[in-house]
């Protein structure tokens, strides 16, 4: 890889990112539509819209591989999340085929299986279960990546991320948490892989209060080097309550899920019937 492009550059995860990645490739393109500041060393940056097909062209000129974070990280109306994270999303792949992009890590999220029951261990062949809009938007990003390694030969990461921020703070997110640098590992290693198709991992440390099963990135060689374990004691002693109402404390994805149930706290997750999982 001679030139990433990091995309969303400018947002909470992308920043730090930036940093992480700084030096790791001889060119850094960072892409967002708000300000980044001035290039650094060994930096290019590109401010644009990937939903406008010319600035898209501007920002994937010339790439050998993307780390996609562009896009909306939270629940939206549907109309914002049609337009940024699926067509925005789809045209981005389709540009990057264009450009002859050899590898794509897609940032998907665990909101994109967060329908799933709190203590049920899922690996990545579950079946998606979105809790929200947004989590709908990453299912169709995976399939997106799906298909774009089966039909036009890119190899794609779709990262699950978790909960990335400075620590956990709730037992939700204990089991969530991810730290910039193990993320920014995963990241490297769906660029660098001698060998890639499309596989889904989860964007997580090496927590052991998890309901994820990450043997596959453990499989393509991550080795996370943070854990969320030093705070098991502070969260467990925590009389903080969880946000949320019923449904978001029934599911793995947490409030995410509760949004359109709001005010409704009679409506809990329905069992799933034996076997359907
Ligand atoms: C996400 O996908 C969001 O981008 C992030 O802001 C967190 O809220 C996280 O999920 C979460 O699961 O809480």
């Amino acid at each position: 890889m001679k030139r990433v492009l990091l995309t969303g550059a400018g947002g909470g995860i992308g920043k730090r990112m930036r940093q992480q990645l700084a030096g790791a490739y001889p060119v850094l393109r960072v892409s967002d539509i708000v300000d980044l500041g001035a290039a650094g060393p060994g930096e290019e940056v590109v401010i644009g819209d990937i939903c406008d097909p010319t600035d898209r062209k501007r920002i994937v000129e010339g790439v050998d591989g993307i780390i996609h974070l562009g896009g909306l990280s939270v629940e939206n109306p549907w109309e914002d999340i049609l337009r940024v994270n699926i067509d925005g999303s789809y045209r981005l792949f389709e540009a990057a085929y264009e450009a002859s992009v050899k590898r794509i890590v897609f940032a998907s999220s665990n909101h994109a299986v967060g329908f799933y029951p709190r203590g049920q261990t899922l690996d990545d062949t579950v079946r998606p279960r979105p809790d929200c809009r947004y989590g709908l938007s990453k299912v169709f990003g995976e399939a997106l990546s799906q298909y774009f390694a089966d039909n036009y030969g890119i190899g794609v990461l779709s990262i699950r991320i978790g909960w990335c921020f400075q620590k956990p703070e709730t037992p939700r997110t204990l089991g969530s948490w991810i730290h910039i640098e193990d993320l920014t590992q995963l990241c490297r290693l769906g660029l660098d892989a001698p060998t890639l198709h499309h596989e889904i991992v989860f964007g997580i440390s090496d927590n052991s209060r998890t309901w994820w099963d990450n043997a596959t990135a453990k499989r393509l060689g991550y080795a996370p080097r943070h854990s969320s374990d030093q705070w098991i004691a502070e969260i467990d002693a925590s009389t903080v309550p969880e946000p949320g109402n019923t449904v978001a404390l029934g599911v793995q994805g947490g409030p995410f899920a509760s949004e359109g149930y709001e005010g409704d706290p009679s409506r809990v997750v329905p069992a799933a019937p034996a076997g359907q999982d």
